[in-house]
């Protein structure tokens, strides 16, 4: 359990209402591993002022920042697919030809658990390191009841083994394995019927998700997938409208999807479903860069209708091989034209809603006390630099990371 103590000495993003909710002067009180009050340094509670102190030299304080989107428990890498595309093949022509989300099927499948563990930790240490404290992570690359198995139960130890809270979501629906070659329906049959019934009983994921488009499966296919979801009282959330549209954010909300993830191609029809049901909309600019896209997610509709926006590094070998969170923020901006407020909101306040946690993402009395501290003076330098990591501590649950 962790120990109460007072941050002092801290200027606060509380990212609570739309910018970004700052308190100059700030203190925050933790109590049991949450917040109990948090304010200007002057009006700090006496109950509170007996707490030790830890003086935070100026350092500005954000909600721990949260990756809602990764596929990052993977084996190998596809550096050899990133020099193909260099010399001018598409993502989608390697994937038809067994390349792409296969080539890494088979090497997660070949992985030990162990290795898999060791080679997904690296990853989420370098996350960590940024001041993350919440991640999502699909699977995805089993593609088999035993490996999407192997998958998320590495998933789980990872959590067990470091100071993050890390939510799992099942993605057996992610790409059609080599042995349902040509049954893409007997293929869902599976991923509906037996292996989402055995990670069900194992309590092995916290939400569905699938890949609504023309190189993996289609929207009725998906449907099923999500009233397979719904059986078990899992959420879903859907890889929509990438490479095309094929109208999948409109499906997602009709499922009530807590987010809609990806969006180049989603039409304003879609949009305006979205906002009717709360489904969060998550971006990925990593994926739009390292794919070298032009299509832009429609940001001005998101904003118009607004849907709440969140950013996510997807981190995965095919598509956005990287672990920085920071530097999405930069890239939301640079490339998607956010404000640096919507972006770091986007990996707190947002985030938290696209995966359902409504314990997290704000500085707010009630809340974890899950926080980053930075060694930057306003919080737009967290959106403004790239390739630097000012985070100079992290605080999970209350307790400081060493
Ligand atoms: N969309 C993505 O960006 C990742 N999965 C998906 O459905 C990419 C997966 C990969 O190429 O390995
Ligand atoms: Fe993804």
């Amino acid at each position: 359990m962790s120990a109460n103590a007072v941050w002092l000495n801290t200027k606060l993003a509380t990212m609570v209402g739309e910018g970004y909710g700052k308190i100059d002067d700030g203190a925050i009180a933790v109590d049991q591993g949450r917040i109990a009050w948090l304010g200007s340094r002057g009006d700090l509670p006496a109950e509170y002022r007996k707490l030790p102190r830890h003086d935070c030299g100026g350092a500005l304080i954000t909600p721990g920042l949260i990756d809602c989107h990764t596929h990052l428990v993977y084996a190998g890498n596809r550096a050899a697919e990133f020099e193909q595309r260099l010399q001018g093949a598409r993502y989608e022509d390697i994937a038809r030809a067994g390349g792409g989300i296969q080539s890494t099927v088979t090497a997660t499948r070949a992985a030990s658990e162990d290795e898999l563990l060791a080679q997904s930790a690296k990853r989420l240490s370098a996350m960590i390191a940024e001041g993350v404290t919440t991640i999502e992570i699909k699977s995805g690359y089993g593609l088999d009841l035993a490996n999407e198995l192997k998958i998320l139960r590495t998933a789980r130890r990872l959590a067990a083994h470091s100071s993050v809270e890390i939510s799992t979501t099942f993605l057996g629906a992610h790409a059609l394995p080599p042995e349902f070659a040509g049954r893409a329906d007997d293929y869902i049959a599976e991923v509906c019927d037996h292996m989402l019934p055995s990670i069900a009983a194992e309590a092995l994921a916290d939400a569905v998700d699938a890949f609504c488009e023309n190189i993996a499966f289609t929207p009725a296919q998906t449907a099923r997938v999500f009233d397979a979801a719904k059986r078990f009282g899992l959420p879903v959330k859907l890889h929509a409208d990438q490479l095309s549209d094929s109208s999948g954010a409109a499906l997602a909300a009709q499922y009530g999807a807590l987010s809609a993830d990806h969006l180049e191609c989603t039409s304003a029809e879609s949009v305006r479903a979205m906002a009717q049901a709360g489904t969060v909309a998550v971006l990925l600019p990593g994926a739009y860069y390292f794919l070298r896209e032009t299509r832009l997610p429609p940001i001005a509709e998101l904003r118009a209708q607004r849907v709440p926006i969140a950013i996510s590094t997807d981190c995965n070998p095919g598509t956005s091989p990287c672990t920085s969170l920071l530097l999405m923020l930069n890239m939301a901006c640079t490339l998607f034209r956010m404000t640096p407020a919507e972006a770091l909101a986007g990996v707190t306040r947002n985030a938290a809603l696209a995966l359902g946690l409504n314990d997290r993402g704000q500085l707010v009395a009630g809340m974890r006390a899950d926080f980053a501290l930075w060694d930057v003076r306003h919080p737009a330098e967290l959106s403004y630099a790239f390739g630097a990591n000012p985070c100079v501590a992290r605080v999970f649950a209350g307790d400081r990371d060493d």
